[in-house]
């Protein structure tokens, strides 16, 4: 399988969201990675739930990756229309009850997935393996793009993986944060499946975007 991109829409034009949506649909593009901050998981708001219910309208293909850095997310769920094709991230730090909103994704149709911060030992993911799609990785202190990467996260890759493989389970891995141009074939090497590109990448404007994307398919095949 070849390694999924995930563009973060909050480095997109935002004043032309549809028509970037459109775009990275007709380059078939697999997600769009939309973050979901309520200010006091972290200190930041980007997108209300009527907007993450707004990006469906112009997709055809691309599925919504809906990373929601919010406590107690499942009260959010509704108002996003969460249901079959979404991929949904929720924090370990940020759920009193991790399971119950697992199950909750997943009785919606949707994909559910664990997102851990950086400070949150990789273990932490042992015991959801059987709940999960993926495990999405934090490689930047969540709240904000444009950071470097967080400290010791390749060492952080690599030993999820190991936790996975040896487990045994089907759990794919998504990285996010600061997976820049030099560090996502890296991150390919390492075991990672879904890739969260933003401004170190496809949106640094470096090229336009349907250069970027091939070119980010190229180094992450
Ligand atoms: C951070 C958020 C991320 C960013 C992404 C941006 O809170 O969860 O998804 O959008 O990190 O990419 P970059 O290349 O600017 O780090
Ligand atoms: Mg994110």
């Amino acid at each position: 399988m070849r390694g999924m991109l995930s563009p973060s829409v909050m480095c997109a034009d935002l004043l032309n969201l549809a028509d970037e949506i459109k775009k990275l649909d007709e380059l078939n593009v697999e997600y769009l990675h939309i973050d979901f901050m309520d200010n006091k998981f972290v200190p930041n708001i980007t997108f209300d739930t009527n907007m993450v219910k707004s990006f469906k309208k112009p997709m055809k293909n691309i599925k919504r990756d809906i990373h929601l850095m919010a406590f107690e997310p499942m009260q959010y769920f509704d108002r996003m229309e969460i249901g079959e094709g979404d991929m949904v991230s929720v924090h370990f730090e940020a759920c009193e009850n991790v399971n119950s909103v697992l199950a909750d994704i997943k009785a919606r149709g949707a994909k559910p997935c664990l997102a851990i911060s950086p400070d949150t030992p990789v273990e932490s993911v042992f015991d959801y393996l059987d709940e999960v799609y993926a495990v999405l990785l934090m490689t930047v202190y969540p709240g904000f793009a444009g950071q470097p990467m967080a400290p010791k996260s390749m060492e952080r890759l690599e030993k999820l993986k190991k936790i996975i493989t040896d487990s045994g389970k089907n759990v794919l891995i998504e990285v996010d944060g600061h997976v820049s141009w030099d560090h996502c074939s890296e991150m390919r090497e390492k075991g990672a499946d879904i890739f969260v590109a933003g401004s170190s990448s496809v949106y640094g404007n470096d090229y336009p975007l349907d250069k970027a994307v091939e070119k980010f398919y190229n180094l992450v095949k």
